[in-house]
């Protein structure tokens, strides 16, 4: 059965939990990560020298780097679905994922580090609202790109939901001054109406 190593709060690991939810795909999954260590033991580290999670075993195969490991379940078991079909459809999710890796990603993860992960004497409030500012003007790309298609590559959900729905989610949840952007709220709460986002991505921040 496959295998995944990470706790359930990290980022990067819902995103791996979601898409086995859309896929409906069984797993075993271990802790590991922050208080749970486990991701700095030498066993750990032989699977995924880099010492983070997510990691995941599928019939012997190790994969971490979360974008890649959504990736290959989505080709391995939802072709015409979380895998578009067309080869068009397809890049265009998969762009969407690499936006968040080299774009989105910079400017949401000192916000969210700061506000929730560092003690308030210790923030960086200059950089929370420098990179506000520039998650701000990301998320109006997004919410211009949705007018008119409920997902990201069109009608129905792809992997390129899947990074951009824990992004938004974490976008809506953090205390901070957002502009109005309506398609993107209505995104979100589609998002919300799937149980497996629901399940494993919209909680609390921690
Ligand atoms: N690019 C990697 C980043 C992995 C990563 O930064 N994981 C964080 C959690 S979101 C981690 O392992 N942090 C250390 C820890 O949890 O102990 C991916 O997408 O999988």
């Amino acid at each position: 059965m496959l295998k995944i190593w990470g706790r359930t709060n990290s980022i990067n690991v819902q995103k791996v939990l979601w898409t086995c939810a859309e896929l409906n795909l069984k797993y075993d999954r271990v802790d590991a990560g922050m208080q749970f260590g486990v991701n700095n033991t030498p066993e750990y580290l032989a699977m995924n020298p880099n010492g983070l999670v997510p990691t995941i075993e599928d019939d012997g195969f190790n994969l971490w780097e979360s974008h890649a490991i959504v990736r290959y379940l989505a080709r391995k078991h939802g072709a015409g679905t979380l895998w578009p079909s067309d080869p068009k459809v397809c890049a265009d999710a998969d762009r969407w994922m690499e936006w968040y890796s080299t774009t989105l990603w910079g400017n949401l993860r000192p916000v969210f580090w700061n506000l929730v992960r560092v003690a308030p004497e210790k923030r960086d409030m200059a950089l929370v609202e420098e990179s506000r500012k520039k998650l701000a003007g990301n998320f109006d790309i997004v919410n211009k790109h949705l007018a008119g298609r409920p997902y990201l590559a069109g009608s129905s959900l792809t992997m390129g939901d899947i990074p951009m729905g824990v992004a938004v989610h974490r976008w809506f949840l953090l205390p901070i001054e957002r502009p109005k952007y309506p398609n993107l709220e209505g995104y979100y709460e589609r998002l919300k109406r799937r149980p497996g986002f629901a399940e494993h991505c919209a909680g609390p921040l921690s």
